[in-house]
């Protein structure tokens, strides 16, 4: 596959690591997440993941119903591709995490690739006071935490995805994990081209930094020859400094509140969209182009918006 010449820009808009107290800015209302999103996509997003929340605790959830009051809004004022995750709980199964993505068949959404550590709890020490009771006990209890991803799981997703047509997002902590999409696709879950997140700087999964970056892309080039695309999404501080390499190597990029709170060292963002803006204007001022909605559904080779269900 030649080097692509437009970038792909995902945003994140809210997730599973941070909380309401930690920033203002990380949506957690239908209205909000509504917002944030389709603020993102216009400045520049082609592709928005999207996770819920509970409305009035601001907790993280992966209830179906919740999804509801925000996917027509965002389909409505876009045409941004829409790509839901699999995999954002501390306490659900794989079986439960993929009820959202059955239910709405949506063009894109997350498959991870392995099980592990997936931990923030250092950052319970950095606030006196929560704004939400759950909080303090969330982010403690994530020390304990297995992100459960086995190969009994990857299948039972894969399987009961298939007939959606749905195109995944390969989130791959670490170098073993390109292994195992490797080990998946020659038992035929998969098929070539793949899109791959390479995802850098989760305490439990590779550090964000270049020679990391290289290894991981060296490593899928070996494993996939041509025939696969990536992503970059490195968390907190290292969001955007590695979005710029990654942009520079031939990669896409993924930013948003999800993964870091900052839009740069210590400045909390405003918004999802003040996070596309920026990596949007670095990627153009470096010489490359931002792919539009139609565009990055031709890269990734998408079903196309008016097969979904919602
Ligand atoms: N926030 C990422 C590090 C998912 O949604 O499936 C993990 C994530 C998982 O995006
Ligand atoms: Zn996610």
């Amino acid at each position: 596959m030649a080097r692509q010449e437009k970038t792909v820009i995902t945003c994140a808009i809210t997730g599973a690591i941070h909380t309401p107290t930690m920033s203002d800015a990380l949506p957690y209302k239908p209205d909000d997440i509504a917002r944030q999103a389709i603020d993102a996509a216009e400045a520049g997003a082609s592709v928005l993941h999207l996770h819920t929340r509970n409305p009035e605790t601001g907790a993280v959830s992966i209830d179906p119903d919740l999804y509801e009051p925000f996917l027509p809004r965002i389909k409505q004022a876009t045409d941004a591709v829409i790509n839901i995750s699999t995999g954002g709980s501390l306490v659900n199964t794989v079986e439960e995490r993929i009820a959202p993505a059955l239910r709405f068949s949506p063009e894109m959404c997350s498959m991870n690739m392995g099980s592990m550590n997936f931990a923030f709890h250092p950052l319970a020490k950095r606030f006196e006071t929560f704004k939400f009771d759950w909080e303090k006990d969330y982010i403690e209890n994530s020390k304990g935490y297995i992100f459960r991803n086995t190969f009994e799981d990857i299948e039972n997703a894969a399987t009961q995805l298939a007939p959606h047509n749905i195109k995944f997002e390969h989130e791959c902590y670490d170098v073993g994990h390109l292994y195992n999409l490797k080990f998946c696709m020659d038992i035929g879950l998969f098929k070539a081209p793949v899109f791959i997140q390479f995802v850098m700087g989760i305490l439990g999964g590779i550090g964000a930094d270049i020679e990391n970056l290289v290894f991981m892309k060296k490593t899928a080039d070996k494993l996939f020859g041509e025939d696969y695309r990536w992503s970059i999404l490195a968390a907190g501080a290292a969001q955007i400094p590695m979005a710029t390499t990654a942009s520079q190597m031939g990669g896409n990029v993924r930013v948003g509140l999800e993964d870091s709170l900052f839009i740069k060292r210590g400045v909390l963002a405003e918004s999802n969209a003040q996070q596309v803006k920026k990596i949007r204007r670095i990627v153009e001022d470096l010489g490359n182009e931002v792919a539009t909605p139609d565009e990055a559904r031709e890269i990734l080779g998408l079903k196309g918006g008016d097969r979904v269900n919602f």
